[in-house]
């Protein structure tokens, strides 16, 4: 599959060691979304619990060989999905494909995911500044695939009263982000009903409505 035919990405480092690299999902969009789908019909999005007992704003579900999981048992990833018993969906080569490609083309070689969390976010859903840090490895980066409504990206310090930049993320942007931001607290403002038709390059109806997040990671 030739995922960039004759055009280059534009590629940018906006903040230290985080690449946003604008639009590069649109390349492979319809099988994205298509793969999307059918791994939702097998793992279907649902509400976890935060360990102090509270339904997650987003809802998630996952597929690769590990999924993240939250219960009031903590946070984990598991290679069971606990809603069916069963193992979550394997990772469609499309969801490969554009992680391995982002990271790479952001200079992180031989990054290969064997996670990808998917976050819906409906208007007003949101998530709070948080650390990723359940992952084995900090030294592999975390690539951050955003579809549908466009959303703002809170991206603050090593300490979660650093004051956070803002990035917007829309249909297609895809996020890279590791070395020294790698532990940096991050989360998503709450979401807005569409306003900016320029953003809304796509016409799924699903996606007019929602936003979806697919974060990919080297978590085991
Ligand atoms: C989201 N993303 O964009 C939530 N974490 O919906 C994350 O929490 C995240 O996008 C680490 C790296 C990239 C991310
Ligand atoms: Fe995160």
């Amino acid at each position: 599959m030739d995922l960039f035919k004759n055009e280059t990405p534009a590629i940018q480092e906006i903040l230290p060691d985080v690449w946003l690299l604008k639009s590069i999902a649109l390349q492979n969009e319809a099988i994205i979304l298509q793969d999307l789908e059918s791994v939702i019909l097998r793992a279907p999005l649902r509400h976890m619990m935060t360990p102090m007992g509270f339904a997650m704003s987003a809802a998630m579900s996952n597929c690769g060989d590990l999924g993240w999981v939250s219960d009031r048992k903590g946070y984990r990833y598991d290679v069971i999905d606990p809603n069916s018993d069963k193992l979550w969906p394997s990772m469609p080569d499309s969801f490969m494909q554009v992680s391995k490609q982002s990271a790479y083309l952001a200079g992180f070689k031989n990054f290969v995911p064997d996670a990808c969390l998917i976050n819906q976010y409906k208007v007003n859903a949101s998530m709070g500044l948080h650390q990723d840090k359940n992952e084995a490895d900090f030294n592999q980066p975390i690539v951050s695939v955003s579809l549908g409504l466009p959303a703002v990206f809170l991206f603050g310090g090593l300490l979660r009263s650093d004051k956070p930049h803002k990035v917007l993320l829309a249909h297609g942007d895809v996020l890279v982000w590791g070395g020294k931001s790698r532990l940096n607290f991050h989360g998503i403002m709450p979401v807005k009903a569409s306003q900016n038709a320029a953003l809304n390059t796509h016409s799924n109806p699903y996606l007019k409505n929602h936003r979806v997040n697919l974060t990919f990671r080297k978590a085991g």
